[in-house]
């Protein structure tokens, strides 16, 4: 995928491990295998780790924003520019805490926009504290004793605001991670792709999760299809991680 990096850009500022590579990864070869151009594409992004995907390193128009907002600039730029593919890609807390009503009334309003959120389930640029989407009892820098919060359920928030695409992925699921996204691209509409992703420096490292190998095993242990769920008790489902598309409308 080198081909769609930008010329001087091909050392990446990530931690070694870091599950954004892999979501990066997966969006170009999507990109590639839908044969589209991406002289068609604005990228857009917000602050932490996450907003380093696409820029600098897409060899197209990218907009690094500012933290929470890249939905919104991304309603602008489709509103100005329908024509164009408009691809965010945001942080768990970038999209679900600062940004939450952005999110929520984009997938209300039904803009067409192709939004991946890299859930590592904690704010990673800034030191690891707890995130709306940390689950339950695990140690943060901010959750020394563990967090006592539930976390937000990112697909069926998408889902309620009406989002007509929906769909999670572990970075473990590469390869159906890419099909979604070839989806996504060409689904009419606001789209919604949530990857959990490892964060092996913050993360994994405070939490007792082990490195990005062991979090990649953890989430292929964890993983549940939706069918699968659906015959499964809450109990059962404690710890889980549900996978599949969730609605395709
Ligand atoms: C308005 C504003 N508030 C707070 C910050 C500090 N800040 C930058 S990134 C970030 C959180 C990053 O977490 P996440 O969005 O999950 O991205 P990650 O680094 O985990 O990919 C915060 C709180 C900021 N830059 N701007
Ligand atoms: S701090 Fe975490 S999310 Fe950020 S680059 Fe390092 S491993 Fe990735
Ligand atoms: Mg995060």
């Amino acid at each position: 995928m080198m081909k769609y990096i930008r010329p001087g850009a091909e050392q990446t500022t990530m931690c070694p491990g870091c599950g954004n590579g892999i979501v990066a990864h997966s969006a170009l070869r999507a990109i590639d295998e839908l044969g589209m151009d991406m002289n068609n594409f604005v990228f857009v992004s917000g602050i932490g780790c996450s907003g380093w995907i696409p820029s600098p390193y897409f060899n197209a128009d990218t907009l690094h924003t500012t933290h929470g907002r890249p939905v919104a600039f991304a309603t602008g730029v489709k509103l100005a520019k329908p024509e164009m593919k408009v691809m965010v890609f945001s942080g768990d807390g970038d999209l679900a805490a600062i940004g939450g009503n952005h999110f929520i009334h984009a997938a209300r309003r039904n803009v067409g926009l192709t939004v991946i959120c890299i859930n590592n389930g904690i704010y990673g640029m800034t030191g690891g504290q707890v995130a709306p989407t940390t689950p339950r009892d695990i140690k943060t820098t901010t959750t020394p004793y563990g967090n006592p919060e539930r976390a937000f359920d990112l697909c069926a928030l998408a889902q309620a605001a009406g989002a007509p695409y929906v769909v999670r992925w572990t970075t473990y699921h590469a390869r159906q991670l890419t099909r979604s996204i070839e989806k996504a691209l060409t689904h009419k509409g606001f789209s919604f792709i949530e990857v959990i992703a490892q964060c092996p420096v913050q993360y994994g490292r405070r939490a007792g999760l082990g490195n990005a190998a062991q979090m990649m095993q953890s989430y292929r242990d964890n993983s549940i299809t939706i069918q699968r769920a659906s015959q499964m008790t809450e109990e059962e489902l404690r710890g889980k991680i549900i996978v599949g598309e969730f609605r395709v409308a």
